[in-house]
């Protein structure tokens, strides 16, 4: 199969580039990715002599049309996904999230591609601590922030394009992801590489908010299955019943770094902060039969410090940027 992966140097879509090149070996790899501050070229650079990486915006036409036209599949992962940066500036989320998926679906339905779209469980909006209820594929859309609002309307224009222009797509809302390669904005490699920066790791509010987290190589295993065995048109939600608090998780850190469980300062929290996400995932493992392979927090962040550990060289250039941006806004 001949697959275009947008986003490939990002986070996901890089361990997705690897995750194909080590169980599809046929596969023919194109990557279409804009390397904004969230790619990192290192992630691909031992695999470059086997893809085709090709720099430029998912937004530009006459680029996306070009490599669609040449393609088997599209798996579109490419998109601004920091929520706390939606929070200063929404504009890139606007250009990539929507005009940019528009682009993407116009150029599909022109060459009659098969789509896969990533998005987020956040489309869903968040439940309370206390509910015992999960998000299923019939949840209502709710999102919060201009990040997850912008993830909502990309999916709403996949599922419009479905309907109205019989686009052969599938969709998967995906919860929380961890694991090698994840920028160091994020919560779980921000706090692993504070710690191992020397710097107490920080907490928005009391770190009651809960995540459902899943490492990425079985977001990317779910991504597969639904590729190979999903019925058009249909919406996945991919999770592996992995909910836990803030809180939590930085003390689990914290204990297999070695340091003291209150060893962190609590900063300013999240505006409009969702509360708590959580994926009912029956249809993939019923319909589908997929299973994670990663059931086990522990040893899934054990194996991702050591990551971190290994790799400095991948993340220490940004790490001072990174701070700063956040000092600024007392995070
Ligand atoms: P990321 O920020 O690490 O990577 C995004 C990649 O997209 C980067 O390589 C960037 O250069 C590229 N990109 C951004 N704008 C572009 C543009 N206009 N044209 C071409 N390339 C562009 O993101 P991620 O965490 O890997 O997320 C990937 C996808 O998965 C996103 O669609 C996100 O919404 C979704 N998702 C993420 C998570 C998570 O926990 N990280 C969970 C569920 C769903
Ligand atoms: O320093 C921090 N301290 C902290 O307490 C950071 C960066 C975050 N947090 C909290 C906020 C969230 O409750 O940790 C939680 C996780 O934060 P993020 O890593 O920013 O993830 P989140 O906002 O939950 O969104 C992530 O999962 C869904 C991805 O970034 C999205 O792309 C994806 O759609």
């Amino acid at each position: 199969m001949r697959v275009l992966i947008t986003g490939g140097a990002g986070f996901i879509g890089a361990n997705f580039v690897h995750h194909t090149l080590e169980h599809r070996p046929d596969d023919e790899v194109t990557v279409l990715d804009a390397l904004t501050y969230a790619a990192n070229e290192a992630s691909l650079a031992p695999v470059m002599d086997r893809i085709r990486f090709v720099r430029g915006d998912i937004a530009d036409a006459a680029a996306v049309d070009a490599l669609v036209k040449q393609s088997d599949v599209v798996v579109h992962f490419a998109a601004e996904s920091h929520n706390d940066n939606s929070l200063r500036d929404p504009s890139p989320f606007v250009h990539t999230n929507l005009v940019g998926t528009f682009t993407i679906l116009e150029a599909v339905r022109r060459h009659s591609v098969r789509l896969h779209h990533i998005s987020t469980d956040e489309v869903y909006g968040d439940l309370e601590l206390d509910d015992p209820a999960k998000f299923t594929p019939d949840s209502q859309y709710n999102p919060s922030s201009p990040y997850s609002s912008t993830k909502a309307g990309s999916d709403m224009l996949v599922r419009a394009w479905v309907r109205s222009f019989g686009i052969h797509a599938t969709l998967s809302n995906c919860s929380n992801n961890y694991g090698p390669y994840q920028h160091i904005e994020k919560f779980i490699p921000r706090q692993i590489t504070n710690v191992l920066s020397g710097i107490r790791p920080k907490l928005y509010g009391a770190g009651a908010n809960v995540r459902d987290w899943i490492h990425v190589d079985d977001h990317n295993s779910a991504v597969w299955t639904i590729i190979d065995r999903g019925r058009s048109g249909e919406i996945y939600l991919i999770g592996a019943d992995g909910e836990r608090n803030n809180r939590d998780v930085l003390e689990l850190i914290l204990e297999l770094m070695g340091k003291p469980a209150d060893w962190y300062d609590h900063v300013t929290d999240r505006a409009g902060h969702d509360l708590r996400y959580a994926i009912d995932a029956s249809k993939l493992r019923d319909d589908l039969g997929w299973t994670p392979a990663f059931t086990d927090l522990r040893a899934g962040l054990a194996q991702t410090i050591s990551w971190y550990t290994d790799h400095r060289e991948w993340w220490t250039g940004h790490k001072d940027l990174v701070e700063a941006r956040y000092a600024e806004v007392g995070q």
